[in-house]
């Protein structure tokens, strides 16, 4: 088969699995021509098709599988990415409901936002930093479109690395008033501490995390843009969401986030 025609039709899968809320398979057992770099492309061409169809337009990236933990689980060496759409966001004080999700699980992060380009030579955490105009506590909801969350490292990114929906804190913060790699991290599931981790558990620092994504999209001749924000990657695990969930993060320096889950 063409690679286009593979492209689209992975793209196609996995776009009305997530609209109609089913599982699927994974493709690298059916196509093992499948690997990063065409993940990549695939989830270029389920972005472009999700802005046509919604109306969304990008609001920013995020970063996946950057604790060591999860790369050992993989067999990987590296992150991946995916793209996150302005139709992606959520507010806080808005219960979120769980019917258009899947199997989903949430995660805490920190988000970066960016008030110049980051394009050049080899970009650095000092490049990241010296663009990031705000930071704020996130919450991501991963929800793969692959059965079980079974997938290999090219399925996932062709999956936009399970992106799924984000919700962003509402006071943002400077960057300098902070020590990213040291911020400690207090995950709650309803009342509970259920995780504690500090910023240096995303890849040593998350600017660093940050710094890799911006690497590899120039690469791929795209970049991050003023204005996007950046999920640096998780400072825990995932937890699955049921309805009725309440869970919040606090950061050391950068206060709360909550997120409470609906039927
Ligand atoms: O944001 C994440 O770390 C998820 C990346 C994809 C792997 C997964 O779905 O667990
Ligand atoms: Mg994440």
């Amino acid at each position: 088969m063409l690679k286009a025609d593979i492209e689209d039709q992975i793209a196609d899968k996995l776009y009305e699995a997530e609209r109609h809320v089913y599982e699927v398979d994974k493709f690298t057992e059916q196509f093992p021509e499948l690997n990063v770099e065409l993940g990549y492309d695939i989830q270029d061409k389920l972005i472009e098709i999700k802005c046509k169809e919604e109306q969304a337009k990008i609001s920013g990236w995020k970063l996946g599988l950057t604790s060591k933990s999860k790369q050992e689980m993989m067999g990987v060496h590296e992150p991946s990415y995916g793209v996150l759409l302005d139709s992606m966001q959520l507010f806080e004080g808005e219960p979120i409901s769980t019917q258009s999700l899947i199997h989903a699980k949430v995660e805490p992060e920190i988000a970066f936002i960016f008030n110049k380009e980051i394009s050049g030579g080899v970009i650095s955490v000092t490049d990241v930093l010296d663009a990031t105009a705000y930071i704020t506590p996130a919450m991501e909801i991963i929800d793969s479109r692959y059965r079980n969350f079974d997938f290999t490292l090219p399925d996932v990114v062709a999956d936009n690395s399970s992106s799924s929906r984000y919700i962003l804190g509402e006071r943002l913060y400077q960057v300098n008033d902070v020590d990213l790699r040291l911020m400690g991290m207090v995950f709650k599931k309803n009342g509970e501490i259920i995780e504690t981790s500090a910023g240096a558990s995303v890849m040593g620092h998350p600017a660093r995390a940050v710094a890799w994504l911006a690497n590899k999209l120039q690469k791929r001749g795209q970049r991050i843009k003023p204005g996007e924000v950046v999920l640096s990657g998780a400072l825990s695990k995932a937890f699955s969401i049921a309805a009725g969930d309440h869970f919040s993060v606090s950061f050391d320096g950068i206060g709360t986030l909550e997120a409470a889950f609906k039927e």
